[in-house]
C-alpha cells in the first residue's frame, strides 16, 4: 500500500513554506490545487464527487441500497503555518486507500460510503476551527459566516466566492439523517499510543474547544519621555495576560483543561514606541465542559483585573466555545472489533485535539480511528506517522467502514 504514502508526500508539495513544513491555508492557491489533486484521484476511482458552496468535498461510492443513509468518513487537508504533512490528510487519502482497497476485495457496500474533504479544519484564516463541519451541523449559521473576516480584513463571503466557490451558503447543512454513522482516522497527534507502544485508538470522546479573541488599547508613547509610573503599556498588559492563560490551566482541577497565547500581537512594534494595542487569540479547552468553562470564567475575570489595575481599554470576544463529543457506544466497539480481528493492540481514549468528528457527532453516530504520532508530535514539521502504522489505521477504516455498510 505505498500508494498512499506517496500520495500523501505528493500532497505536502502543495504548500506555500518548504518541505518537509506545510502550510496550506483556507483558499489559497496551494488550498484549490491540493483540492484539485485529490478530486481527481477521487474521479479516476468512479467516485461521484460534488462540491459545496464552501468546499466540502464529497466523494461517493454508490451503494446498492443508495436510497439508504450513507456511511462517511474523511477528514481535512488544509495544514496550520509550518506543520506538518499528516494532520488531515490520513484522513482523506487514508479513506480514499480504504475504498480502493474494499473496491479490490470486490465489496459491494449496501449502504453508500462518501468521503468527506472538510473545508477549513483549521483556525488559520478565519481564527474559528471546523468552519466546513461547524457549517454542515448547523453551529454556524450563513448569517454568521458572512460576518467573518480574515486578518487583512477580508470577508469570508468575497474571498470564497474568488476562491471559486459560489451557491447558496444555506444549502451547506446537512440534514440529521445525511449519515447513517461517521467515521475519521487521524493521527493521534499526542503521545499515548506510542508511549505504550499500541498500533490503534479508538475515541470514545473529543475534547471540547473555545477561543477568545481579546483586544487591548492602551495609551502607547514615547519609550524614552513616558516614566514608568504613568505609562498605559498594552504590551505588558497582554503579557500578564499571558501568563495568567497559562497559570489558570495549570491550576485546574482537571488535567485535560489546556491553554494557550496562540497569537500575541503588539502595535505600533517600534523599539523606542510603547506598546498602544495588543491583540491575543487565546485557545481553551477540556474534555470536560464545567472545567473548562470555570477555566473561560476565571480567565475573562483576570482580564478584567488586570486591564483594571493597568488603566487598559479592552475587549473580549468569544469566537466559539463549544460541547465536547462523546462517540456512539456501538461504532466504537465496532471499529475496536474490527482492529482487534487484524491483531492490532487497541486503547479506547480521549481525543485531546478538535476534530470535525466533533461536529459529525452532534447530528450522527460518530467515532474516529487514531494512529500514532512520532514523540507525540504534531502542528510541526517533525510531525511523522511510519508507512506501517498509516497502512494498519487504513485497514482498520476498511473493515469498520465494510461492516457499517454492509
Ligand atoms: O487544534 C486542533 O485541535 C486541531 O488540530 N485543529
Ligand atoms: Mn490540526
Ligand atoms: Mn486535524
Amino acid at each position: 500500500m505505498n500508494r498512499i504514502h506517496q500520495e500523501l508526500d505528493t500532497l505536502a508539495r502543495f504548500s506555500s513554506s518548504e518541505f518537509p513544513s506545510v502550510t496550506r491555508v483556507l483558499y489559497t492557491q496551494e488550498d484549490l490545487n491540493a483540492r484539485d489533486y485529490f478530486i481527481g484521484l477521487c474521479e479516476e476511482i468512479g467516485l461521484k464527487v460534488r462540491v459545496d458552496a464552501i468546499g466540502n468535498t464529497y466523494a461517493r461510492w454508490e451503494g446498492t441500497a443508495p436510497e439508504l443513509a450513507a456511511v462517511g468518513t474523511g477528514s481535512h487537508i488544509d495544514a496550520i503555518p509550518l506543520s506538518g504533512q499528516y494532520d488531515g490528510t490520513v484522513g482523506v487519502f487514508g479513506g480514499l486507500e480504504a475504498i480502493r482497497y474494499l473496491k479490490s476485495l470486490d465489496f459491494k457496500p449496501k449502504r453508500s460510503i462518501e468521503l468527506v474533504l472538510f473545508t477549513a479544519e483549521e483556525p488559520t484564516r478565519f481564527a474559528i476551527g471546523c468552519l466546513g463541519s461547524r457549517m454542515m451541523s448547523g453551529q454556524l449559521t450563513p448569517e454568521q459566516a458572512l460576518k467573518l473576516k480574515d486578518k487583512e480584513g477580508g470577508f469570508f463571503n468575497d474571498i470564497r466566492e474568488a476562491a471559486g466557490f459560489k451557491g447558496d451558503l444555506n444549502d451547506v447543512k446537512l440534514s440529521e439523517n445525511y449519515y447513517h454513522a461517521f467515521v475519521e482516522l487521524h493521527i493521534e497527534q499526542g503521545p499515548r499510543l506510542e508511549k505504550e507502544n499500541l498500533d490503534i485508538g479508538i475515541v470514545d470522546k473529543i475534547a471540547a474547544p473555545s477561543t477568545l479573541i481579546v483586544k487591548l488599547i492602551g495609551e502607547g508613547g514615547h519609550a524614552g519621555a513616558v516614566l514608568m509610573p504613568i505609562r498605559k503599556d498594552a504590551g505588558v498588559a497582554g503579557a500578564e495576560i499571558m501568563m495568567a492563560v497559562e497559570r489558570i490551566a495549570k491550576d485546574s482541577e482537571s488535567e485535560d483543561t489546556v491553554a494557550t497565547t496562540g497569537i500575541f500581537d503588539i502595535l505600533p512594534r517600534a523599539v523606542n514606541s510603547i506598546p498602544k494595542e495588543a491583540y491575543l487569540e487565546i485557545d481553551l479547552r477540556d474534555t470536560n465542559i464545567e472545567t473548562r468553562d470555570k477555566a473561560l470564567a476565571d480567565l475573562k475575570q483576570e482580564i478584567a483585573e488586570i486591564c483594571e489595575k493597568r488603566h487598559i481599554k479592552y475587549s473580549i470576544e468569544l469566537l466559539n466555545c463549544d460541547p465536547p463529543a462523546t462517540c456512539d457506544e456501538n461504532l466504537v466497539h465496532t471499529a475496536e472489533k474490527a482492529a482487534k480481528g487484524l491483531g492490532y493492540s487497541t486503547k479506547v481514549m480521549t481525543s485531546h485535539a478538535y476534530h470535525d468528528s466533533l461536529f459529525m457527532a452532534q447530528l450522527f453516530p460518530t467515532t474516529m480511528i487514531f494512529i500514532p504520532s512520532k514523540d507525540g508530535v504534531s502542528h510541526r514539521p517533525d510531525e511523522y506517522s511510519s508507512p506501517e502504522e498509516i497502512d494498519k489505521g487504513v485497514q482498520t477504516l476498511a473493515l469498520t467502514l465494510k461492516d457499517v455498510a454492509s
